[in-house]
């Protein structure tokens, strides 16, 4: 690693001076495939073929402004290459025990896509699969079609997953427990598959889901515990990524509604879960650091600012946008973002970041996180493209033209200074 020289040392040690940065294309992509890397667990790959179908395939994801359903007619296994590798590995590495043969078929049983004490991690990987079912007419990988698996996942949730008395599927196979995160791992399949299946039951269960979902673990504040219920760990905590988990869920569950026959049959499930969206990202707006992230738990500020639960919400907040809900948020989610951004090292991992598999502490690398950038920066672009809407320009706007490179805001700093400031940046960090 090169020394710095002291005047940078100087400013690039002063946060207040440098406030934002906006990755470069060539920074995005080092993200991306640092995304591509590190990523193994269940809801890890899961999480990364969204944010891949955002930022890769974005006709095909649930956010496109056309039906999302529309192209799957004639869609070829090539055109989603990276999608399809997504869901060959899940079914190969599908439990053997639970694969169909000639004298069980597991479909009818139901059974989870992976082994995993999460009943709700897997499902997951269930709109990945489903497009890899309707792309190789449900080809067989490891003893099982595509679209047979999604189905088995489909049913060991609807029939085999214990619920809480209200209904609610489990985010654990041993026992009733609710946890933020299932939010974004469940509903959207149901979601999806009954979109596909011409199910308005189904997709009523997938708002369901989340009603329940929402009743038992949202706070007075707005905000939502992380795990409640059952035994084992609990987490009352308002954990950052949980309440992005959630809104992002709902979000997209609100968008498969939209680009389905049911939307105006569904308005009032619509409504409601575009309230449940915004009230989390209202609570949660108010607790924005000055230097623009979240807590680890939102409304504690010894905790530690993460980055990673501050890029999904950031994601949410300039999708609520882009589909024409409220341009509201975007001012606060580019502040998330340009925070976010300048905690990216030039290898492309987001740094700062809450540990996946031990969400109370800090961690040094986070899969989820890469995934959450690129899910950011999808809607970013796409904000951008379709003219910037809820910028009132000038400094509540940090990231800056699409087409600089970064961008500095002054804080008192000259704008001379703050020129040169961000050349040297700019050169500083391609070395
Ligand atoms: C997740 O994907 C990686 C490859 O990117 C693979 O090595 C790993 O086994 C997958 N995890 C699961 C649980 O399927
Ligand atoms: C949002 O509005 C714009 C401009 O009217 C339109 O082009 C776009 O398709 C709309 N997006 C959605 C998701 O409806
Ligand atoms: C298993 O059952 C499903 C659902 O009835 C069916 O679509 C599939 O063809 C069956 N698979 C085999 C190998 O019998
Ligand atoms: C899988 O794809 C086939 C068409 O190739 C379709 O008939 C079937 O319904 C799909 N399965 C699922 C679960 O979507
Ligand atoms: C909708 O999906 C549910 C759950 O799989 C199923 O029980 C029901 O028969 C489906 N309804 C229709 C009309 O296909
Ligand atoms: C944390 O918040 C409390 C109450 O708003 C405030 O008094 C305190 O100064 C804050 N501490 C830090 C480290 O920001
Ligand atoms: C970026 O962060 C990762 C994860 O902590 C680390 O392995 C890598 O060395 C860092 N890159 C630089 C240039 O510091
Ligand atoms: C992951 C999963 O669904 N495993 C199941 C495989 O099948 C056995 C026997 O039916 C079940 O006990 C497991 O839960």
């Amino acid at each position: 690693m090169r020394s710095k020289t002291p005047l940078v040392a100087f400013l690039a040690a002063s946060s207040s001076l440098v406030s934002a940065t906006h990755l470069t294309d060539s920074l995005l992509n080092k993200v991306y495939n640092v995304m591509n890397e590190i990523n193994s667990a269940s809801w890890e790959n899961g999480t990364k073929s969204i944010a891949i179908l955002e930022s890769k395939y974005p006709d095909l994801s649930v956010y496109s402004s056309n039906s999302p359903f529309q192209p799957l007619d004639g869609l070829q296994s090539g055109q989603i290459s990276e999608i399809i590798d997504i869901a060959q590995t899940t079914l190969n590495n599908r439990p053997k025990s639970n694969t169909t043969t000639s004298s069980s078929n597991s479909t009818l049983s139901g059974s989870s896509l992976l082994e995993d004490g999460a009943a709700g991690d897997p499902p997951s990987l269930g709109i990945a699969v489903l497009l890899a079912n309707v792309s190789t007419d449900n080809e067989v990988v490891n003893g099982i079609g595509y679209g047979d698996a999604a189905t088995s996942q489909l049913n060991h949730l609807l029939y085999n997953v214990p619920r809480t008395s209200s209904g609610a599927i489990s985010h654990r196979e041993d026992q009733a427990q609710l946890w933020s995160d299932n939010v974004f791992m469940v509903p959207p399949f149901l979601a999806y598959y009954a979109v596909l299946h011409n199910n308005q039951t189904l997709l009523q269960e997938a708002y369901r889901q989340c009603s329940l979902y929402r009743d038992t673990l949202r706070q007075d504040s707005g905000l939502w515990a992380h795990i409640l219920l059952g035994t084992g760990t609990h987490d009352s905590g308002l954990w950052a990524t949980g309440n992005a988990w959630a809104a992002t869920g709902m979000l997209r569950v609100w968008a498969t509604i939209k680009a389905s026959s049911y939307a105006s049959a569904m308005s009032s499930q619509m409504d409601d879960l575009k309230n449940w969206v915004t009230e989390i990202l209202d609570a949660s707006q108010g607790y924005i650091t000055s230097d623009g992230l979240l807590h680890n738990y939102i409304n504690d500020n010894s905790s530690f600012k993460d980055t990673s639960g501050s890029a999904l919400m950031a994601a949410t907040g300039i999708r609520l946008s882009t589909l024409n809900i409220t341009d509201t948020y975007v001012p606060d989610s580019l502040k998330l973002l340009a925070a976010v951004s300048s905690y990216i090292n030039s290898t492309g991992y987001l740094t700062q970041v809450v540990n996946p598999y031990d969400f109370s502490k800090q961690g040094t690398i986070s899969p989820e996180g890469q995934s959450f950038v690129v899910m950011a920066y999808a809607a970013y672009k796409e904000w951008d493209s379709l003219g910037r809407k809820g910028s009132t320009s000038g400094n509540d706007d940090p990231l800056g033209s699409s087409s600089s490179a970064f961008k500095v805001t002054s804080g008192g700093v000259p704008a001379l200074l703050g020129g040169l400031l961000a050349a040297i940046l700019g050169v500083w960090s391609m070395i």
